[in-house]
C-alpha cells in the first residue's frame, strides 16, 4: 500500500472550444510605447523581462509611441501596407484556385501578414531566411516574381521547382529564401549552420531562422538554441506564435515556459516578445536583431505574438476545434488596418487612397495568375516534364538513375 494516490498526467487545454466565448483574458498585453529599447549590445542578463512583456508601437489611436518608434519615413510604410496587402490578395486569389482544383493545395496568411513582410525590409542583400511555409511575405516584400510563385502552386510547365514540391513550397536563393521544406524546425539547425559557415568563412551575412509556435516542441529547435548560443553565430531566431499549430493551442508546446521567448533564456540568448500584428514593431524589433547579428554580438530570439485567423491550410476546418468568432476576439487586431489607421492618423493615407490600392493590387494579382495561368494549372495545360525530376539533386546523376530514366523514356 502507498500513501500517495495513482499518478496522473496533465494535459493543458484550450481556454475554450467551439461554441463557447473567446477569451484571451490570458493574453496580457502591455500598453503601446511602455517596453524600453535597450542598447543592441546590452547584457543579455540584464533584459530577461523582455522575454514576458510585448513590444507594441501603435496604439488604440493608432498613434506611434515609445523608444522602438521613429524608424520608417511614410513612404516605407505605404510600401510596406502595400507588401501586406499583395499577400493578402494573393492568398485570396490561390484560396479560390485550389477550390476552383488549379491546385492541390494552399496555405494563407491571413492575420500575420505583418511578421515576413516587415522582417524582410530590415535585412540586407545576400542574407539568408530558412522559413516555414508561412513566410511567402519574405518573397512578396523582396521583389521576387509573383508570376513565378504561382506558377509553382500550380505545378505547370514554368514551375521553377518542376513539380517537386508542396505548392507554397518556393525556393530563390537570389531573393534569400531557402528551399522550404516539409519537415518543420529543420529550418531552425540550417539556419543555424549556415550562420556559423557565414562567420567561419569570414563573411558579413546573417541568417535567420522561421519556425511556429507548434514546432518548438521538435528537438532540432532545442539542439539549434545550443549550437547558437555557444558559438553566438549570427542568427536571428524567430518564433512566430499564432496561437495553433493545426488543431493543438499553442499552451501544448509551450509547456511551462510561460512564454516561447522564455525559452531563450536558458540558453543566455536575448530572447523578446513582440506584436506581430504591428508593422512598425516587428520591423524595430528585426532590425534590433539583425544589428545585432552583424555586429557580430550573437544570436537573438524574437517571439511574434500573433493570431492565425485562417485555417491551417486547405486541408483544414478550424471550425472542428474552436470557436468561429475566435478570430474576431483577438485582442492585437489586424496589421493591415493598424497601419491604415496610423497611416490615416498621420496625415499620409485615406480610405479613398486604400480603396483605390486595393483595387490596383486586385488588377495586379489578376494579370501575373492570368499569366500564370497560361503555362497550365494542376490538371490543364503544360506540365514540367517527368525527366526534370531527375535534375538538380546530383552533381553527376548516378548510374542507377541513369537507368531509371531510360526505362521512363525522358
Ligand atoms: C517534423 C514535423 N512534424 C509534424 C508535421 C506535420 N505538421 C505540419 S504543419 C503542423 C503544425 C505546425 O504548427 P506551428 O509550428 O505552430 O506552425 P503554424 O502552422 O501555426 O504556422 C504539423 C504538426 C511536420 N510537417 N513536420
Ligand atoms: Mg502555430
Amino acid at each position: 500500500m502507498t500513501a500517495y494516490g495513482p499518478l496522473t498526467l496533465h494535459v493543458p487545454e484550450p481556454a475554450v472550444r467551439p461554441g463557447g466565448t473567446p477569451d484571451f483574458s490570458n493574453v496580457k498585453i502591455p500598453k503601446a510605447g511602455a517596453v524600453p529599447r535597450p542598447e543592441v549590445d546590452v547584457d543579455p542578463e540584464s533584459i530577461r523581462d523582455l522575454a514576458f512583456s510585448i513590444i507594441r508601437v501603435l496604439n488604440r489611436a493608432g498613434e506611434a509611441v515609445g523608444p522602438w518608434s521613429g524608424l520608417l519615413s511614410d513612404e516605407e510604410l505605404i510600401e510596406g501596407m502595400r507588401h501586406m496587402m499583395t499577400l493578402r490578395t494573393f492568398d485570396a486569389r490561390m484560396l479560390i484556385a485550389q477550390r476552383q482544383g488549379k491546385t492541390s493545395f494552399y496555405m494563407q496568411h491571413l492575420g500575420e501578414e505583418a511578421i515576413s513582410c516587415a522582417f524582410r525590409k530590415a535585412l540586407s542583400p545576400g542574407d539568408m531566411n530558412f522559413p516555414t511555409y508561412r513566410q511567402a511575405g519574405l518573397l512578396i516584400a523582396g521583389g521576387y516574381s509573383m508570376v513565378d510563385m504561382m506558377c509553382q502552386v500550380y505545378s505547370n510547365s514554368r514551375d521553377p521547382l518542376k513539380g517537386r514540391q508542396l505548392p507554397v513550397m518556393y525556393s530563390s536563393k537570389e531573393h534569400g529564401f531557402f528551399t522550404i521544406s516539409g519537415n518543420l524546425a529543420t529550418q531552425y539547425v540550417q539556419a543555424v549552420g549556415w550562420a556559423m559557415a557565414s562567420a567561419i568563412s569570414k563573411d558579413s551575412k546573417i541568417a535567420a531562422a522561421w519556425i511556429g509556435d507548434g514546432s518548438t516542441a521538435e528537438s532540432d529547435f532545442h539542439a539549434a538554441l545550443v549550437f547558437a548560443s555557444t558559438y553566438k553565430a549570427p542568427v536571428v531566431l524567430n518564433i512566430v506564435n499564432n496561437q495553433w499549430a493545426i488543431s493543438t493551442f499553442q499552451g501544448i508546446a509551450r509547456g511551462g515556459s510561460g512564454t516561447f521567448a522564455a525559452r531563450g533564456l536558458g540558453f543566455g540568448i536575448p530572447s523578446l516578445r513582440v506584436d506581430g500584428n504591428d508593422y512598425l514593431a516587428v520591423y524595430a524589433v528585426a532590425k534590433w536583431a539583425i544589428e545585432r547579428a552583424r555586429r557580430n554580438l550573437g544570436p537573438t530570439l524574437v517571439e511574434y505574438v500573433t493570431y492565425r485567423a485562417g485555417a491551417h491550410s486547405t486541408s483544414d476546418d478550424p471550425s472542428a476545434y474552436r470557436p468561429k468568432t475566435e478570430s474576431d476576439a483577438w485582442p492585437l487586431g489586424d496589421p493591415i488596418i493598424r497601419l491604415k489607421n496610423h497611416l490615416i492618423a498621420r496625415g499620409a493615407w485615406s480610405e479613398e487612397r486604400h480603396k483605390q490600392a486595393e483595387a490596383e493590387i486586385l488588377d495586379t494579382v489578376i494579370a501575373a495568375q492570368k499569366e500564370a495561368e497560361s503555362y497550365g494549372t494542376l490538371h490543364a495545360g503544360g506540365k514540367p516534364s517527368a525527366r526534370d525530376m531527375f535534375d538538380g539533386v546530383y552533381a553527376e546523376m548516378p548510374p542507377h538513375l541513369r537507368r531509371q530514366r531510360q526505362q521512363a523514356g525522358v
